[in-house]
């Protein structure tokens, strides 16, 4: 059994066996409508000049803002134009090898349902808003689209040999809460930052986390919360440098990780490339959004 709403262990009634189900558009009502506009109004007062170029140009080039919650049919023939991905939707969470088919197949599982207007700034669930606005636009990346394409198929050899956990840190650190440096600074490409109004401004401006270069072993080895704001973000060179990295072969590297201790988030090691060593004050006066 699960604490959330929208997990189940197999699909639910009226869901697919690979667990899409129809998006329903007509169905969601005005104030649904209204929490899209609302939440994607106060992250394009915050986004540009954090969030990358990548992620903004892919945002305009899905015309996402054309008032409520976007309908797949229209927007789904331009992502699939760019880069052949789709979005398709799901209840909510899905098991792992069901996620990953999708990746592989280069299709993105969102959540079909909104969160309600009391959970504006949290939810631990992936609703539509963070599924399509956090997500889509870096997928009209040809190179973010290849990465998250070996994603999938690299979960399902990850999921053979015992080392998901290694694999779903490198998510967690580059797709979800991932940085990039550009010209003009850090800027923010991962889909749980750029869908969270603090955390885009905590993620690049707090003095609490440390900001680290990305290593690919390193980040396999580094803990993860996901209850709150991140006490370490790993800063990727470019998007091009981050397909680079994983289209290398992980066998190796997960036979060296075996052995291996993780590492605690808050640690900032000898090897490490620091761009902040973070005073970890957020984490330490007990986090979840304390003043
Ligand atoms: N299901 N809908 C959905 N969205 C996710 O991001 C997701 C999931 N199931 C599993 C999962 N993520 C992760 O556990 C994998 O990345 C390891
Ligand atoms: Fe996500």
């Amino acid at each position: 059994m699960s604490d959330f709403e929208h997990v189940f262990e197999s699909p639910p009634e009226g869901a697919a066996a690979d667990w899409t189900i129809p998006q329903d558009w007509a169905a969601y009502s005005a104030v649904e409508h209204g929490t899209w506009d609302t939440l994607y109004g106060r992250q394009m007062k915050i986004l540009p000049g954090r969030a990358c170029d990548v992620f903004l140009q892919g945002l305009k080039a899905l015309d996402l803002n054309t008032g409520g919650i976007p309908d797949f049919a229209v927007m789904n023939p331009k992502l699939q134009a760019l880069t052949g991905w789709t979005v398709v939707c799901v209840p909510g969470l899905v098991p792992d090898e069901v996620f990953f088919d999708h990746l592989a197949n280069r299709r993105f599982p969102s959540g079909q349902f909104i969160r309600k207007p009391d959970q504006l700034d949290y939810l631990q669930e992936p609703d539509i808003f963070h599924d399509v606005f956090g997500h889509v636009p870096m997928l009209t990346d040809p190179d973010f689209a290849a990465y998250m394409e070996a994603y999938g198929k690299g979960g399902q050899r990850a999921a053979s040999l015992g080392t998901l956990q290694n694999l779903a840190r490198l998510y967690w650190y580059t797709v979800e809460f991932g940085l990039m440096e550009d010209a003009d600074g850090l800027r923010i490409y991962g889909a749980g930052i750029v869908s969270s109004a603090t955390e885009s401004v905590f993620s690049l401006e707090d003095p609490s986390p440390n900001r680290l270069g990305f290593e690919l072993e390193r980040v396999m080895r580094t803990l993860y919360r996901i209850d709150d704001f991140q006490q370490v973000y790993f800063v990727i060179e470019s998007i091009e440098a981050l397909k680079a990295e994983t289209l290398k072969d992980f066998g190796p590297i997960y036979q060296r990780l075996i052995g291996e201790d993780a590492i605690p988030i808050e640690a900032v090691l000898p090897g490490d490339r620091i761009f902040t060593r973070g005073t970890q004050a957020y984490a330490a006066r007990g986090g979840r959004f304390a003043a």
